[in-house]
């Protein structure tokens, strides 16, 4: 009698204990690595919209939450994740932004090409090259599904670049050849930015310069141009994702400009889920 009880007790606590556990899973979202402007974002959003108090942000990788979200999409189970555009996921999944009624993450954004200071005196032909650098989402997006589907991204570039010759020659116009010269582009393993910085690497390369990509996480990528220890990225998302970091660094590197337009961050969720906004969230 006293054992039948005892499991009686046992299974009802354990059936809480997993209830909570699937109730915790499904108010989490898929976050990124941490020095992301989308994850400074998200944790703004769990503190400004009210039904997302209880929710959770975790930490993770760019690479870890798309195969989360391949997973549960495998499962059609239920996921949010912090998401961008351009990106692969979209043409490989049918995926939606949740709405932002309190514009937390910002409009369309801009991604922008900063250099060191001095990079414009020192190696005038580079500098030409990655101040004409300007490129269609389309074009970006081509190169990181061609990644996704298992291609090396030296080789994604090549291939771009090879497609696009026209586009190519207006970046190189007017710029005068490598000889040689060390150029050292950062980045951050962004799918993004891996797709942009492998290709904008290749024409420089391809122009006579020895081109070094090295990959660091934002934070140090942005110290690494203010400080003039790299030359170049093509990776600062403005006017709101990277806004702090600009902040910071902004009067220490130069500014080269739009490279591409209209892209977008935000929450995302598969297109099956019942939800359209972040407040519908619960
Ligand atoms: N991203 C991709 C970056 C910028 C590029 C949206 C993940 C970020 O949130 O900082």
């Amino acid at each position: 009698m006293e054992k039948k009880k005892f499991l009686v007790v046992f299974i009802f606590i354990l059936t809480l204990v997993l209830a909570s556990c699937g109730n915790r899973e499904s108010k989490e979202i898929i976050g990124i690595e941490p020095g992301a402007g989308v994850m400074q974002a998200t944790n703004k959003a769990l503190e400004e919209y009210e039904n997302l108090a209880d929710w959770k942000l975790i930490e993770s990788s760019s690479a870890a939450m798309a195969s989360e979200l391949e997973k549960a999409i495998k499962k059609e189970k239920p996921i949010v994740v912090t998401g961008w555009s351009p990106h692969w996921k979209f043409a490989k999944f049918d995926l939606k932004f949740l709405d932002d009624p309190k514009g937390i993450y910002g409009e369309a954004e801009s991604i922008e090409t900063f250099a060191r200071k001095g990079l414009k005196d020192d190696l005038p032909g580079a500098y030409t090259v990655l101040d004409n650098f300007y490129w269609e989402a389309s074009d970006m997006e081509e190169v990181m599904v061609a990644i996704h589907d298992g291609a090396d991204p030296e080789e994604a570039a090549e291939k771009w670049i090879e497609n696009n010759s026209d586009k190519v020659a207006k970046w190189v116009e007017g710029a005068e050849k490598g000889n040689g010269e060390k150029v050292t582009l950062v980045y951050v393993a962004w799918d993004t930015e891996i797709a942009s910085t492998h290709v904008i690497g290749k024409v420089l390369e391809n122009h006579g310069y020895d081109v070094v990509l090295r990959q660091l996480d934002a934070g140090p990528m942005f110290t690494a141009i203010a400080n003039g220890d790299a030359d170049a990225m093509v990776a600062a998302w403005l006017p709101l994702t990277h806004a702090s970091y600009l902040e910071e660094y902004g009067s220490q590197m130069e500014s080269l400009g739009v490279n591409l337009e209209g892209a977008k961050t935000g929450l995302v969720v598969p297109s099956y889920m019942d939800v359209n906004s972040i407040e519908d969230l619960k």
